[in-house]
């Protein structure tokens, strides 16, 4: 039946044009999950389990509508009837599984699994209200929860459950699946595991719940508030919970394929996503030596079938469990883990290798490398950096273990979908192909002095920034410029990421304008960042930006050149509004601190032009398009690294020594942002910036200024600067996360 008719059908006679969005959308959303239904699952004697505390997957509709290959086809049938796909797209509750780019990429990962043909199949927590819901309160963040589950969505109830056995209760699983269709290729899933009796009912005021009911709280949220020692232990049961239930279901697959236990690793392959999974390790040893497996031998088939990745050099980001935590929530691991740890300082003698440390500490990164076979990073300096400093003593061990994946993002998500008219630009220049092979996106260098692409280009990013205008106006009730310049920084709000620079340079922009130098053009800097709740510097950082904005938007000297936007509950849906409206592409971290970025790659991919350190992988996108198209300022990773060895860092020598940028600072405490402000969470804010700035705000800063007027002098020369954009584009197609899978796949896990 054609695709109309079959959603008339579904609208029990109504036409298109009669019904409802509401309607539209769950007739629409019956039909995608019925051809979904009909995919064939991918299959293979080998198969990879990717395990991974969070899965930022985004709305599933026009996802699944483009790798079923319905989209353009819906499209049409709707605007025949005058309806837009975007519309229902609103009313599509956005899965709240995820943070950050880590789980962004496990996201991306698992449609390029797909994509490439690969069994492979994610396996996570069902958060029911999954990371908090941000909303802004007297210039502060707030949080409530971000419930997501409609009894009519994409999960599926399985009859899938296990035991999980604490030291108190034994909790007893039920397995969800989210069906994960790749681009015109076959469907692997999401497996996500929630308890039998989880009681979103205990949550009040905001998101405070009793965080010891674990058998009623374990997935209510993900990540929890760990300030206190009972937030830390619920992530203990929530990791174990987690990766008990992916060692039972890989052992019951394994046995399901009538392989025997002792052959896990020819038919297994464990991504371990950071270290959150890492206790799968000792779980799976457990399992294996209760069928009465060997230890010895549990722990050499376990070493040949794990995988770690890692996607941090930041040391508090690398877990480490104290053993009377493991002890009070899961007692049975810890022989094990102790005789992981006996072997490891038997063979090596060196107690900077050793899984638990003399303060009692569990290192979940060292247990990973010692008893996994593969250990990556995910961007080349970042993994040069594992290599030569931050795990130099593994590496002098197990070179052969070491090797790097530079991350990358799904094309599907992240330009066919979020930016049809350029996706659409580009089919007509060079072909579809480059669907299928991204690296074809470099036959667009052809048109580099072609002044009518370049128009083009010019054009449809001026209707994405109009689009993003409206959305902003209908969101958020906020009105931008849409002849403004729109430079952008979305990312978690974090210190490193140094959003507070970014606020620096407001600050320095609003004086220029206050002393006449008006700019050229209006500038719109827009901004989206969650803070952990438990975050205090991140969430004064927010504050700053947030008195900013309505100190700017107040005073009418400045407005009309200049504008500061906080996005309210930045999340997927948000980025793909964002990014193809974007000018400057933000990415100021320290460097060496950022792993990679993934940001960085879809401002790139739509055509954003970057402003950044030689950090993760902006290296990799500046080494791409060359000094010429890109933004650079900044210290090197080398010469940072060496500042924080020799502790030859100190804020003091640009504050108040430099008075031009003590100008800057103290404008945070200046009688007109206390009045406006908090003046606790401004003093505070000030007093960190001036005394520690641990990561190194106030050096970059005046580098980072005249880069970015760099840029937007730049500009002007609006062929110059969509020559710029061409160049990116056509260069990005190695950030595809086809290109990272497939890396993944040869080097790692030996699939098909
Ligand atoms: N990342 Cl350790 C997260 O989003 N969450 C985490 O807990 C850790 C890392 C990010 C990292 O900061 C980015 O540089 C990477 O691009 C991203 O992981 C994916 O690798």
């Amino acid at each position: 039946m054609a695709l109309k008719e079959e959603l008339t059908q579904k609208l029990g006679g109504k036409t298109l044009q009669e019904a409802e969005n509401t309607e539209i959308y769950q007739a629409l959303l019956q039909l995608t999950k019925e051809r979904l239904q009909a995919v064939p699952a991918i299959t293979g004697d080998r198969k990879l389990y990717y395990v991974s505390a969070e899965f930022l997957i985004g709305k599933l509709l026009s996802n699944n509508l483009i790798n079923l290959g319905m989209y353009d086809e819906v499209r049409a049938v709707l605007a025949e009837a005058g309806k837009k796909l975007s519309d229902l797209e609103e009313l599509e509750p956005e899965p709240s599984l995820g943070n950050g780019g880590l789980g962004r990429l496990a996201a991306c990962y698992l449609d390029s699994v797909a994509t490439l043909g690969l069994s492979g199949d994610g396996v996570g927590l069902n958060y029911h209200f999954g990371l908090f819901e941000q909303y802004f309160k007297d210039h502060k963040q707030a949080e409530r929860p971000n419930p997501w589950i409609k009894p009519e969505g994409w999960l599926q109830k399985t009859g899938v459950s296990f035991e999980v056995p604490f030291r108190d209760f034994t909790l007893r699983s039920v397995m969800y699946d989210i069906d994960v269709a790749g681009y015109d290729n076959g469907k692997n899933k999401l497996h996500l595991f929630d308890i039998e009796a989880p009681d979103e009912a205990m949550v009040k005021d905001g998101i405070d719940f009793d965080k010891t009911d674990i058998p009623h709280n374990l997935t209510l949220f993900l990540y929890p508030d760990d300030s206190d020692r009972a937030g830390r232990l619920l992530r203990v049961y929530q990791q174990y919970f987690m990766v008990s239930n992916a060692a039972q279901l890989i052992l019951k697959e394994l046995a399901g394929k009538g392989y025997a236990m002792r052959d896990l690793a020819k038919h297994a392959v464990i991504q371990i996503n950071d270290t959150h999974p890492s206790m799968i390790i000792p779980e799976l040893i457990r399992l294996m030596m209760k069928d009465g497996i060997s230890m010895e031998e549990a722990i050499s088939i376990v070493t040949q079938t794990c995988a770690y990745t890692n996607h941090t050099i930041l040391a508090e980001a690398l877990e480490k469990w104290p053993v009377d935590y493991l002890e009070e929530a899961v007692p049975q691991l810890m022989p094990i883990i102790r005789e992981l740890d006996r072997r490891v300082r038997e063979k090596y003698g060196d107690p900077k290798l050793s899984i638990i440390d003399d303060g009692n500490l569990v290192h979940m990164a060292h247990m990973d490398i010692h008893y996994g076979f593969s250990v990556n990073g995910v961007a080349a300096l970042h993994t040069e950096i594992l290599k030569s400093s931050e795990l130099k003593v593994f590496h002098d061990i197990y070179p052969e273990k070491f090797n790097n994946k530079t991350n990358g993002i799904t094309f599907r998500r992240w330009l066919m979908h979020c930016n049809p008219a350029l996706s659409a630009l580009i089919t007509e220049l060079i072909g579809s192909g480059w669907k299928k092979d991204a690296g074809e996106l470099e036959k667009l260098l052809a048109f580099r002095d072609d002044e009518t692409v370049l128009n083009r280009l010019l054009e449809i990013k001026q209707n994405n920034k109009h689009a993003l205008k409206e959305y902003l106006e209908a969101s958020e009730q906020i009105s931008i410029d849409e002849t403004s310049i729109y430079d952008i920084q979305i990312k978690r709000l974090h210190e490193y990421k140094r959003q507070q620079m970014n606020a620096l340079y407001i600050i320095w922009k609003y004086r220029q304008i206050k002393a006449g130098n008006k700019p050229k053009r209006p500038l719109t800097l827009l901004f989206g960042a969650k803070a952990a709740p438990a975050y205090i510097i991140a969430k004064d950082i927010i504050h700053l930006i947030l008195c900013l904005q309505d100190m700017i938007a107040k005073d009418p000297e400045v407005s009309p050149w200049l504008r500061i936007v906080m996005v309210e509950n930045y999340n997927v849906t948000k980025a793909e509004k964002l990014i193809p409206a974007c000018d400057i592409s933000e990415q100021i971290s320290l460097a060496s601190k950022e792993a990679s970025g993934t940001g960085n790659m879809k401002f790139m991919l739509n055509g954003a032009v970057t402003l950044g350190t030689m950090d993760g992988a902006n290296v990799e996108i500046h080494d791409l398009v060359g000094e010429e198209n890109i933004y650079i300022f900044g210290k090197s990773s080398e010469e940072v690294i060496a500042l924080y060895e020799k502790q030859a860092y100190h804020p003091g020598d640009f504050y108040p020594a430099d008075p031009e940028i003590a100008g800057l600072v103290d404008f945070i405490i200046s009688p007109e942002m206390m009045r406006l402000g908090d003046p606790e969470n401004l003093a505070r804010l000030y007093k960190d910036m001036t005394h520690k700035d641990w990561f190194m705000a106030l050096l970059d800063l005046k580098s980072y200024i005249a880069e970015k007027e760099k840029a937007l002098g730049e500009y002007e020369d609006r062929t110059a600067w969509a020559r710029k954009m061409l160049v990116n584009i056509a260069k990005a197609g190695f950030f595809s996360s086809d290109r990272a899978i497939d890396q993944y796949n040869k080097d790692i896990w030996h699939l098909k």
